[in-house]
């Protein structure tokens, strides 16, 4: 039974259990991988899981986008604050996300879908570069009678914000829009994340469904690239980019914040209906305390949302959420260390 008490946040993505190995050039060469991508495996590249089982290390961690952002702004927040929708397999692979998210606080209403195995990711790690490679099993059987489920009801009637993966969208945009719709409604806060170059390039018509009910985007440089193509706009410059995004068709009275994060670069913030974007220098973490960037943007992404939810402007939540995404590259996979809930914010 879910507790809704504290709740403030329902996240919805992709469950993933996270494969992860260092030192893969061999892997993103054999695979056809880039360095700093996401994709869904193709039918070649579905043996990846085994051949590096077989030939690497693995580090198994949980993953998935949007449940990393909602483990990491539960980290912020008082207890029982998040929860998270997505669909799993009914074996031990569900198991340890469960596991995982217990130990931090997120309470996982999942969808079972006992025919389908739990979706996994293989991270590529080669210097502080991270490729995923994506086989999403049991996440994309995710159906939207899930929302009606008691347990999922009660955490999107308690809930004040919604946060959705964008990787959700490559199936699931009839269940992201009824969350959309229904933020809209009731008057609630829905943000979502670009999640990769691959979704607004070849999910565009789903993206435009459901961009016009958030209050906040975010995304990172090669993702608003991405969508600054897909939408036929002749620039690279990602003030004028994410000022774009900012200012495309909106459902809402609010205006869209647009945040978009470039590694160790400046965050840009923009604001819908401003002049210009906002620039929002980033802490840099010593080369020596990077371990791999696997989960930084979600965890920034979990920052911000922590932020705006303790009631912080929109500034002070831009540098919770560099912290978080600084803590989550000093250590191995989207995790972050240390458990200080409600100190991180003063
Ligand atoms: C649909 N795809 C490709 C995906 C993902 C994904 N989460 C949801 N859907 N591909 C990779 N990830 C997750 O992204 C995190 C890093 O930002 C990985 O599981 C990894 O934890």
């Amino acid at each position: 039974m879910v507790q809704t008490q504290n709740l403030k946040l329902v996240a919805m993505g992709n469950p993933l259990l996270d494969m992860q190995i260092r030192d893969g050039e061999d892997v993103l060469r054999k695979y056809g991988l880039k360095a700093n991508d996401a994709v869904l495996a193709s039918p070649e590249q579905l043996s990846i899981y085994q051949h590096i089982v077989e030939n690497y290390q693995v580090t198994y961690v949980a993953g998935g986008a949007a449940q990393n952002t909602a483990r990491c702004a539960q980290y912020a927040l008082p207890e029982g604050s998040t929860a998270y929708l997505g669909c799993v397999g009914s074996d031990d692979l569900a198991n340890q996300l469960r596991a995982a998210n217990d130990r931090e606080g997120l309470q996982s209403v999942y969808q079972v879908n006992s025919e389908t195995a739990t979706g996994s990711c293989a991270v590529v790690i080669t210097g502080h570069d991270r490729s995923l490679c994506t086989n999403l099993g049991a996440a994309e059987k995710f159906t939207k009678d899930h929302l009606e489920s008691a347990d999922a009801k009660a955490a999107i009637k308690a809930a004040q914000f919604y946060y959705l993966g964008g990787f959700f969208l490559t199936h699931g945009v009839e269940s992201a829009l009824s969350l959309a719709q229904h933020a809209k409604e009731a008057g609630k806060f829905f943000s979502m994340n670009l999640s990769a170059p691959f979704i607004p390039q070849f999910f565009k018509s789903q993206v435009e469904q459901v961009l016009p009910y958030a209050e906040l985007v975010i995304g990172n440089e090669s993702e608003a690239e991405a969508w600054a193509k897909a939408v036929g706009l002749d620039t690279t410059d990602l003030k004028e980019i994410a000022q774009k995004i900012a200012d495309s068709p909106s459902e809402l009275s609010k205006p869209r914040t647009v945040l978009i994060t470039h590694g160790a670069e400046s965050t840009i913030r923009a604001v819908q209906g401003e002049k210009e974007a906002f620039v929002h220098p980033t802490p840099k973490v010593p080369a020596e305390q990077i371990v791999d960037t696997n989960g930084a943007g979600d965890a920034f992404a979990g920052g911000v949302l922590a932020g705006l939810i303790l009631g912080k402007p929109i500034e002070q939540a831009v540098d919770l959420g560099h912290r978080l995404g600084g803590m989550c590259i000093g250590q191995v996979g989207p995790v972050l260390k240390f458990r200080v809930a409600n100190t991180l914010v003063s």
